[in-house]
């Protein structure tokens, strides 16, 4: 008897449950908010003409601004800031350091929109969120008719502190726009970490005063292999650099948005385009050119020379004044083959006389070296995890590619720690197995499914090496990948779904779910006119 009333009632249950699921997705946030509650009725903005601000702080009057211009054109009147905690019909921006770096608090009632953050961040954050509860046309910043807003509670933080994205702009080189448009989508995903790939074998694209043959000679190729190193050539000379000025205004920009950016000067290794301006600081004296085509190059900086730290140091001078604000600069160490040291007699040299074992120990010493100079700038090394060959510089933060081993070494050594193994986060692999109907890329496969079941702590990881892991990142290289249009294609949509990983709580995560809200944020993608995959 029992068990009929159950068979009975299940439907019900499921009835019930279903339509629960149902009504909390009506609101569809990526990536998914800590906690959310659908509250009935809405906020209309006909009335909203004033921003209060809960504190007179700068950095909110910047999220205020921000704010009022993304407001104003749409609705077609004037929005004031005042300062104040807020008035009917209106909105507050407050901030409440309880909170926590980066979280908010942001409550949709019939007669207010309230945004509070730990932070001006945290504000900010809080304002992407209230996007996605407008109307997609929103986003297109022309004129519509009063719109409801619905009612909600949210609270919200993210899980990981660092949230990145790569950008490589040696291979090819995109204008400064682009690269706001580039900053643009790392707000829209609540990313704070912008991994600028400013120099390698195929370009050095950073203007450096001290320096000018670096850009005069170094950020231009003679042309460009055709594919993947096919052997035939393109003849077409290719190139371009950031001034100085440039780069002030982009980090600017990206400032005012919350993100860092992270500046990468490579070293030892993919130099050839340092070289080719200044051939005394490699192993044979050269001389060098700018590399044509794809892969890891024997010519690298000579570290049995003073003259390459000499030079390597001047030129993070001026990385430390444009960059003001990064607690780290990324030194690269990746794919630096061993070959030039092993037969130049000043390494050999070097080797001897520092008493080291090898030249592996040798890039280590390289790595050490310049590390201890960036410290003494009050800053810190990221290195790729190459840079755990012959011994980690003490205060290193390991970025984990090859897999996710050199990140779990690290982390147990106690060591920080960014996750971007290339099988999960790295965007220049295939997103569909039809690889025939999609643009040339890298290899690989990595769909988003792939990137949303991904754990950035690695399982064998106890509690005290897991809080080693900062975050995570994905990584753009471009060899192939030519302007702004194929960049979105790559990292649309699948940095919605490593939002997710790296802001929502593991507890929160549900591919499914996500999926049906990727449905509603392509919306939002369309109406900026995003070209994103569609697989
Ligand atoms: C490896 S990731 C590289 C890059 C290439 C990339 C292509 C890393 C530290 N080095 O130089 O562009 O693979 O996916």
């Amino acid at each position: 008897m029992k068990k009929t009333l159950f068979l009975l009632l299940l439907p019900l249950f499921f009835f019930s449950c279903n339509h629960k699921a149902d009504k909390e997705q009506e609101i569809s946030i990526i990536p998914q908010p800590v906690n959310l509650k659908k509250i009935s009725g809405s906020f209309n903005t006909d009335s909203l003409n004033v921003i209060f601000m809960g504190v007179d702080q700068a950095a909110l009057f910047n999220v205020a601004m921000h704010c009022k211009t993304m407001f104003e054109p749409v609705l077609g009147h004037k929005i004031e800031i005042v300062k104040g905690t807020g008035k009917s019909g209106q909105m507050v921006l407050d901030i409440d350091p309880d909170l926590g770096s980066e979280a908010y608090l942001l409550t949709v009632n019939n007669n207010l929109i309230s945004i509070i953050g730990g932070d001006a961040a945290g504000v900010f954050w809080g304002i992407q969120t209230l996007k996605q509860l407008l109307p997609p046309d929103f986003e297109k910043g022309i004129r519509m008719d009063a719109f409801d807003i619905p009612c909600i509670a949210i609270e919200d933080e993210p899980r990981f502190v660092y949230r990145g994205m790569h950008l490589d702009v040696c291979r090819h080189f995109f204008a400064v726009e682009d690269v706001k448009s580039y900053i643009d989508l790392l707000v829209l995903h609540k990313f704070n970490i912008f991994h600028w790939h400013l120099t390698d074998d195929q370009g050095w694209r950073i203007e450096i005063k001290k320096y000018p043959l670096l850009t005069e000679i170094g950020a231009y190729r003679d042309e460009t292999v055709i594919g993947r190193n096919s052997g035939e050539y393109d003849s077409k000379p290719y190139g371009g650099y950031y001034t100085q000025e440039e780069i002030k205004d982009i980090v600017a920009y990206a400032e005012d948005r919350f993100i860092t950016i992270i500046p990468e000067i490579e070293m030892p290794g993919h130099s050839l385009a340092a070289l080719a301006a200044y051939p005394e600081l490699g192993c044979t004296g050269g001389p060098y050119s700018v590399a044509t085509k794809w892969g890891v190059f024997d010519d690298v900086f000579c570290p049995g020379n003073e003259e390459t730290f000499e030079f390597l140091e001047n030129v993070i001078d001026e990385i430390c004044l444009l960059f003001p604000n990064s607690p780290y600069i990324h030194i690269g160490g990746d794919e630096s083959p061993k070959t030039r040291w092993l037969q130049c007699e000043k390494c050999k040299n070097r080797i001897e006389n520092e008493g080291l074992a090898d030249t592996h120990e040798l890039q280590s010493y390289f790595i050490k070296r310049m590390a201890d100079y960036i410290k003494s700038k009050g800053k810190s090394i990221i290195g790729w995890d190459e840079i755990l060959e012959g011994g980690l510089a003490n205060n290193a933060t390991v970025m984990s590619w090859r897999g996710e081993e050199g990140g779990i070494a690290a982390a147990k050594m106690g060591h920080d720690v960014i996750m971007c193994p290339n099988e999960v986060c790295y965007f220049d692999h295939y997103q569909s197995k039809d690889t025939e109907n999609e643009p040339l890329a890298f290899g690989g496969f990595t769909d988003c499914e792939k990137i949303y079941s991904w754990s950035p702590i690695p399982s064998d990881l106890n509690e005290n090496q897991a809080s080693r892991i900062l975050g995570g990142q994905a990584n753009l290289w471009t060899e192939y990948i030519l302007d702004l249009d194929h960049i979105e294609y790559m990292v649309l949509p699948r940095m919605a779904a490593l939002s997710e990983v790296l802001w929502s709580q593991p507890d929160k995560l549900n591919y499914d779910i996500f999926v049906k809200k990727l449905q509603n944020l392509t919306k939002y993608y369309d109406a900026r006119g995003y070209n994103y995959a569609k697989n």
